[in-house]
């Protein structure tokens, strides 16, 4: 399908929605997610005059039997997903295609095209000639959305959404307009503006629990103004957060040095080990250093982050290879990689790991 006539068939599924549909909006657990399901939820709003029927977001983020069973009970008629691959469960697709219509909004990689009569599949690589990964759903999701009703009002949240995904160099002057029209200042770097503010806010949340991205989407869904979302209440989550993250910085005396391999066991409150890893290795030790943690947050796997801040080594191989020597996984970029392993091979890892290291240093 080429990009108007998709385009054209989104429009007319937004256009077709009444007040008798049973609508859900199922979004990613991130920035990115909670920006776009708000802004699909706000238009349909304001096109059918009533608030859509059921927001969620799971894990897995594939479409399971549960997820099926809840949108059943709830007689959903148009199921809304937003910034989540489900392509690898085409069948279940199907099984929802039986009872409800589908939209999808998505940018991530996929390898089925979902179109179909009952599914409306519209991929960033449809609509756009940038890499999908640069357009983030929280600008996919406005610009499709603009064409219906009008939203100008929702810029900021588009902004914040696709600053959480790494986006603000491709979408600078839509973001700057943005932070002018608000009387923010311009910063040129996405994650230090008003709207970076409300990305962190968002963050900070979920790692506090995962499930705090839903009261993330009733904050933002009801704010007025940017504003509105820096003042509210999500900010004791980022507290929380900030302090966990100061208390284990103060523990780094008991990190394991061998040599300029670092390695930390943390088991901390909160999911901060990503955050964390960054900087400890950022701020604390040298930027020569092989940084790894080791997080235990009560999970029947541990967590594990590193950071090789100079690029030297390849800090995504050396955990991909001793997370997969003791059954984990592991992966990510050269520079800020993470993965998991099991809780009972913690030593082994540790060995592993020390050995890799070694040989990455002779090669
Ligand atoms: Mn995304």
């Amino acid at each position: 399908m080429d990009k108007e006539r998709l385009l054209q068939k989104f429009d007319a599924f937004m256009r077709s929605l009444t007040k008798e549909d049973k609508i859900a909006v199922h979004f990613h657990a991130d920035a990115d997610g909670v920006s776009s399901g708000v802004i699909v939820a706000k238009t349909i709003e304001r096109l059918r005059g009533k608030k859509v029927d059921l927001v969620f977001y799971q894990e897995p983020y594939w479409v399971t039997d549960e997820t099926i069973e809840k949108l059943q009970k709830n007689n959903i008629t148009k199921y809304i997903i937003v910034d989540q691959s489900v392509d690898e469960r085409p069948e279940q697709i199907k099984k929802v295609e039986l009872f409800a219509k589908i939209l999808i909004l998505d940018h991530h990689s996929y390898k089925t095209d979902l179109n179909s009569e009952k599914t409306l599949f519209v991929h960033a690589d449809k609509i756009s000639s940038l890499l999908p990964v640069r357009y983030p759903v929280a600008k996919l999701s406005f610009d499709v959305c603009k064409r219906v009703k009008n939203i100008d009002d929702l810029d900021w949240v588009s902004c914040f959404g696709l600053i959480g995904d790494v986006g603000y160099n491709y979408w600078k002057e839509f973001v700057d307009d943005s932070l002018k029209k608000y009387g923010f200042q311009i910063t040129n770097e996405g994650p230090s503006s008003a709207f970076g503010k409300i990305t962190k806010l968002v963050t900070a949340a979920k790692c506090y629990k995962t499930e705090k991205v839903v009261e993330c989407f009733e904050v933002i869904y009801a704010a007025t103004t940017p504003k509105d979302v820096i003042n509210s209440p999500l900010r004791k989550y980022q507290a929380a957060i900030n302090e966990e993250i100061q208390y284990w910085l103060k523990q780094r005396h008991n990190a394991e040095v061998h040599g300029d391999l670092i390695i930390m066991e943390i088991n901390p409150k909160y999911q901060i080990y990503s955050p964390f890893t960054t900087v400890l290795s950022m701020e604390y030790f040298p930027k020569s250093a092989t940084v790894i943690v080791i997080s235990d947050t009560g999970g029947k796997d541990l967590n594990i982050s590193g950071r090789r801040q100079d690029g030297k080594f390849k800090v995504n191989e050396l955990l991909k290879e001793a997370a997969k020597s003791v059954g984990g996984n592991g992966g990510g970029h050269p520079i800020a990689a993470g993965g998991q392993i099991p809780k009972e091979k913690k030593k082994l890892f540790k060995e592993a790991l020390i050995k890799l290291y070694e040989g990455m240093k002779k090669a």
